[in-house]
């Protein structure tokens, strides 16, 4: 580019800081405004972050002029999550700079990763759904894809886990304390978000209805732009995230009245919507505010998607070929009555048009079954809040039945599930159902999951619309859940077979050639060791608790939540525990057990299944006779850099949900990745992980999705399995009599009734013999080193399926005709 056609204002200048180290020492005088005798170490954190910030920018602002010159489709990712974790890493590494940041800060004596531990985790996501949403974006934009994931700039991110006396606390995360560097506020672009008021309807003469939503409350989306840094490419996306403003114009009632200090009040009161983010898993709440940021932020997101897309123009009739929107789950479902709205209400387009453009432009994508996490938002509510949405959701559901009734005639029951309106003592908008007859294409997360929904929770759809529904298989990075989160076993691949593997993962085919190398098995289990070490280290930091890095890592990590079932993992335990005490010179393999994960603060059981981890953990680790033999470790505050810690480590993956629950998995695949071996029910990914790896290189028990199913329906008698199985009744007797828990008598109850008096709906009990005959084939297969690291082997070299780069690929084709355009 020659200096003429540049659209750089440094251009302009002679003395441009060029390299990381100048830009860093400029950062640490002018902007961190210290010297050598003031200096302290977080200063060297922000002053390095903004020197990396200041490497992207050209290429930021390059990206965007590039995909607006050339006025490119883009998709949009609206997701109320994204959960990132840290930046510093991950940015150091794609821009190619990670040995000079590493030297750089060596000249001030600290090393890389003392200065990364200052950085707090951006949490602004609750678990699988948020982190898979940031791995996109990283895919993404490493693979040029033009796009913007849209959400909310969470003032608290999900909250702090502290563990006292076994029982979770939550302390809420204050992540922007400090200052963030990696964001830039865009006070320009602000939006006015309207809430409440009511419809105004006018006949014109013409024969033309137009409605107009007035006397509103509103108040201010104003954008956080996020850099989204592809891997050794140019093109940088943005991440926008919005936050919530009063107006500056005070509340006119107060203001008239003199009330001046209640005006700003009334502010500071609409201010407190992007506060908090909601911190339940796979649960749904229904509360207003969580359905106020939810519009909120749809609002906000579709004023910026129209403001980009008539800077081209205002042939509404093309926005599909210029943009696409998807939404992660149904919380930005009421992208469906705005975008209708917008083009009915603002740009006065017919009825049949805007629907067209609507059903065209967006796609809806399915993370869960369980009944509880599905939307569902109470009529009145709507109607107060939204009143003009509400009307225009009336109006999607009134063109729905017409259709079913007219191709069912009289079919009552077709009428009452696919309606978007369920009728009853208390109305509800069924927000999954809305996503579907709104959006081109559904899909589910993975194979099992995506006939799950054909078959059972849209089957009625699925009969109606076959051609929109679809699958795509979750993935990871690579780029963060290997390369950054485990060097020294990712330049161990890359010295084998390069370093292709990091923008496409089907290149790990390679090591199979090394399925029988003596020398290459020891060195992953060198590399093991090694990260095992380290973890050994941080457990002892974080719990006081010493653990043998050569007993098997067996790791459970993941929200905590009864389908996910860490009580089955925990009853096994006690089997286990109880097997040494009864035969202490057999030959047992060592193991450790790590857990981690938060409870929602409202979920009673799972909180309660924390505490029984803890005692059962306390007992068995100082029970001297069995020692090294088994240890159980739950480590607190589960978190994405936590998970780059313990992952790395992992020997044994638990991915034990009763199957037909756990939609895909994603951390089943970061862990496979890593090289832990799975052990697991057919459920999620995990089918798919069998296909690719061969069924002998993962350990698979338990019920399967139509057998759970064809059980719940036939009658499920968990007593049954209690009174026949004397391994089982012992666990379970031992928990009763308050084995783990003297000076607490009783406080498992809930846990013991929810298996035994409330039905076992998750199917613990059915499940746990064959689970505890696969531990000991696994503990078996641990001793033989060799054969437990060819299984390692292949289980890497056939993850390139479970990247995130196959899912974008798949998403931009078959979803999104998106393009690459290479900046
Ligand atoms: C979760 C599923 C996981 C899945 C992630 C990402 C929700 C609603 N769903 O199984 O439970 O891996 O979504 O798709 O959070």
């Amino acid at each position: 580019m020659n200096r003429e056609d540049s659209i750089f204002f440094s251009d302009q200048i002679d003395h441009k800081l060029k390299n990381l180290r100048d830009k860093f020492y400029y950062h640490l005088e002018y902007s961190m405004v210290k010297d050598i005798t003031t200096i302290k170490v977080r200063d060297i954190y922000q002053a390095l972050a903004l020197s990396i910030r200041d490497n992207l920018i050209e290429k930021w602002l390059r990206t965007d002029y590039e995909y607006y010159k050339g006025n490119h489709k883009i998709v949009n990712y609206l997701s109320m999550e994204f959960l990132v974790g840290r930046l510093m890493i991950d940015s150091l590494n794609s821009l190619g700079i990670l040995e000079e940041a590493s030297e750089l800060v060596k000249e001030l004596n600290y090393s890389l990763s003392d200065i990364e531990e200052l950085e707090p985790d951006m949490g602004l996501g609750s678990g699988g759904l948020g982190r898979l949403a940031a791995c996109f974006l990283d895919s993404l934009a490493t693979h040029n894809y033009p796009a913007m994931g849209y959400g909310i700039r969470y003032e608290f991110g999900i909250f702090k886990q502290l563990i006292r006396q076994g029982y979770q606390v939550e302390e809420p995360d204050n992540w922007l304390r400090t200052n963030n560097p990696w964001e830039i506020k865009r006070p320009e672009i602000t939006y006015r978000i309207k809430f409440g008021g009511r419809v105004e309807r006018h006949d014109r003469v013409d024969g033309k209805t137009l409605f107009y939503w007035v006397d509103t409350e509103d108040l201010m989306a104003v954008a956080w732009d996020i850099p989204v840094l592809g891997y050794r490419t140019n093109n940088v996306n943005t991440l926008r995230l919005w936050q919530a403003q009063g107006t500056d114009i005070f509340d006119f009632e107060y203001f008239n009245n003199g009330d001046y200090i209640k005006a700003v009040e009334k502010k500071n009161i609409s201010e407190n919507l992007s506060k908090v983010l909601y911190p339940n898993d796979n649960f749904h709440l229904g509360k207003v505010l969580r359905l106020k940021q939810e519009y909120f932020f749809v609002s906000a997101t579709l004023q910026d998607i129209f403001t980009n897309f008539k800077k081209h123009t205002s042939d509404y009739n093309r926005i599909p070929e210029k943009v696409a929107i998807q939404l992660n789950d149904t919380h930005p479902a009421l992208a469906i009555p705005e975008l209708m709205r917008i083009l009915i209400d603002q740009e006065r387009l017919e009825w049949d048009k805007a629907w067209a453009i609507t059903q065209n432009t967006i796609a809806y994508t399915n993370h869960t079954v369980l009944p509880e996490a599905l939307e569902k938002w109470g009529y009145d509510l709507l109607k107060e809040l939204l009143p003009r949405h509400l009307q225009i959701i009336e109006e999607i559901n009134l063109h729905l039945l017409n259709r079913v009734n007219s191709i069912y005639p009289g079919n009552m029951y077709k009428l009452k599930t696919m309606s978007i309106i369920e009728e009853g003592e208390i109305k509800h908008v069924r927000m999954a159902n809305l996503c579907v007859e709104g959006s081109h294409s559904v899909n589910g997360v993975a194979k099992l999951h995506s006939e799950i929904i054909k078959k059972k929770i849209f089957k009625d759809f699925y009969e109606l619309y076959p051609e929109k529904f679809n699958n795509k298989t979750n993935g990871i990075t690579q780029r963060r859940w290997l390369d950054n989160c485990n060097k020294s076993l990712a330049n161990y691949i890359t010295s084998l077979i390069g370093d292709d593997w990091k923008k496409d993962l089907f290149e790990l085919k390679k090591l199979e050639q090394y399925y029988d190398n003596d020398q290459v098995l020891n060195q992953l289990q060198e590399h093991k060791l090694h990260n095992k070490k380290e973890l050994a280290k941080r457990i002892y930091k974080l719990t006081g608790i010493r653990v043998n890095p050569n007993s098997l890592f067996d790791v459970q990590v993941k929200r905590m939540h009864e389908y996910k079932r860490q009580l089955l993992n925990i009853l096994h335990i006690i089997y286990l525990y109880n097997q040494i005490k009864d035969n202490p010179d057999a030959d047992w393999t060592p193991r450790t057990i790590i857990f981690s994960g938060k409870a929602a603060p409202s979920y009673f059981v799972a909180k309660n299944i924390i505490k029984l981890i803890d005692a059962v953990g306390v007992k068995i680790n100082s029970d001297l006779e069995v020692n090294d033999l088994l240890k159980v470790v739950f480590i607190p505050n589960y978190s994405v850099s936590l998970a780059e810690i313990i992952i790395p480590a992992a020997d044994l993956s638990e991915q034990i949900s009763t199957a037909g629950f756990e939609a895909s998995g994603t951390g089943n695949m970061k862990l496979a990745l890593n090289g832990a071996l799975t052990l697991g029910t057919l459920d999620g990914a995990n089918v798919e992980m069998r296909e690719e790896f061969g069924e002998e290189n993962i350990y698979i028990f338990g019920l399967k999705a139509e057998e759970v199913a064809k059980m719940k329906q036939e009658g499920y008698n968990p007593e049954g399995y209690y009174n026949s199985n004397p391994n089982l009744k012992r666990v379970i007797d031992m928990i009763r009599s308050n084995y783990f828990n003297s000076n607490e008598p009783g406080i498992f109850q809930p846990i013991l009734d929810t298996l035994l008096k409330k039905g076992d709906y998750f199917m613990v009990l059915e499940d746990f013999q064959a689970y505890c005959d696969i531990n000991h084939t696994i503990s078996d297969d641990f001793k033989n080193t060799k054969l437990w690291y060819n299984k390692v082997l292949l289980n890497i070299a056939r993850c390139g399926k479970f990247s995130s780069d196959r899912t974008i690929h798949e998403y931009a084709k078959d979803i999104w005709g998106l393009e690459q355009i290479k900046v």
